[in-house]
């Protein structure tokens, strides 16, 4: 390990532990650190994906500091109340100090805002608007106590590749963490079953299949949701680092998807991932939820047989 990898793990570390005023000083402390790494690798990729990870094994994956490349997630407040709808708010400081106000969209917007409790519950993937002064904001309701992080997914045209900054937050209350779903294949949710298959390999793309299907037929009308057929966002156990990958496939409005959507997914590390499928059906969008082990030899999450194949499976009446 670099040193300048062990100062900054150590910082985030800190900055963890401490309040949040002690976590933003680290954030731009660390900043410098960044800034004197060697020059990005060719492999560097400009999707602000971890395509480019294996090719520079040094390298960090998005979502794990906050600040980046020059550019600063700056909360507006960092303590919140249970329950109760308040406002999140932020701005998005660029190199010259002031509030970003020229994005690039990716995916159909301007910013994308992830928030999550550390422990992983209460997964929330939102679209905040920005006020002419460059403030992000949301009505956001914390369903518990606990420290949540907050991930900012988006583009500045000044700086022409996606960022991925992050920060926690603090929410009152008793903070009664929830352990991770066991690995596994399946989830459902409001009738929907949502499969999943695939073999993942730390450290090179591998293909993802998720199938939904409801009451036991699968759904071959799935809406397009921000420009596809599916949103994938995988946060690493232990440090919440981020990937955001979406399907090959493009999807335009009138366009009908699944029961499969595929998803072809660089996990730089073996390890465990929580996987949040976001999918659109009947105009609602949904989360499906996922613990993934990967490993280095890519073992399949569950064997093939054992699943619905999309193509193979015949709806039937009753
Ligand atoms: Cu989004």
């Amino acid at each position: 390990m670099t040193k300048a990898v062990a100062v900054r793990l150590g910082a985030f570390a800190g900055a963890v532990a401490l309040a949040f005023a002690g976590a933003f000083a680290l954030g731009s402390a660390v900043d410098p650190v960044a800034a004197a790494d060697p020059a990005p690798s060719a492999g560097e990729h400009a999707d602000g994906g971890m395509a480019g990870m294996h090719s520079d094994p040094g390298a960090q994956p998005p979502g794990l500091a906050v600040s980046q490349s020059g550019y600063t997630l700056v909360p507006e407040a960092t303590f919140f109340q249970p329950g109760k709808a308040q406002t999140l708010a932020f701005t998005i400081q660029g190199p010259d100090g002031k509030a970003v106000t020229q994005y690039t969209q990716t995916h159909e917007k301007d910013l994308h805002l992830i928030v999550v409790r550390r422990d992983l519950s209460g997964f929330r993937h939102v679209h905040p608007t920005r006020a002419a002064d460059g403030t992000w904001s949301i009505p956001f309701t914390f369903t518990a106590g606990g420290q949540w992080r907050i991930f900012t997914d988006f583009q500045p045209t000044a700086l022409g590749k996606t960022l991925t900054l992050g920060a926690d937050v603090n929410v009152s209350g008793l903070y009664i963490p929830v352990p991770l779903n066991e690995p596994a294949s399946a989830y459902s949710i409001d009738g929907y079953d949502v499969t999943l298959a695939g073999s993942p390999v730390a450290g090179k793309e591998s293909e993802l299949t998720f199938s939904v299907s409801k009451a036991g037929k699968p759904v071959t009308d799935l809406q397009p949701y921000l420009g596809a057929f599916g949103h994938l966002v995988s946060l690493r156990g232990g440090d919440l680092a981020y990937l955001h990958t979406h399907p090959s496939a493009e999807a335009k409005a009138g366009m009908k998807g699944g029961p499969a959507i595929k998803f072809g997914t660089t996990f730089p590390t073996a390890g465990t991932y929580s996987l949040f499928l976001d999918f659109q059906h009947a105009g609602k969008v949904r989360t499906a939820e996922f613990t993934v082990t990967v490993g280095s030899d890519g073992t399949a999450i569950v064997p093939p047989s054992e699943l619905p194949g999309a193509e193979e499976e015949t709806p039937h009446g009753h």
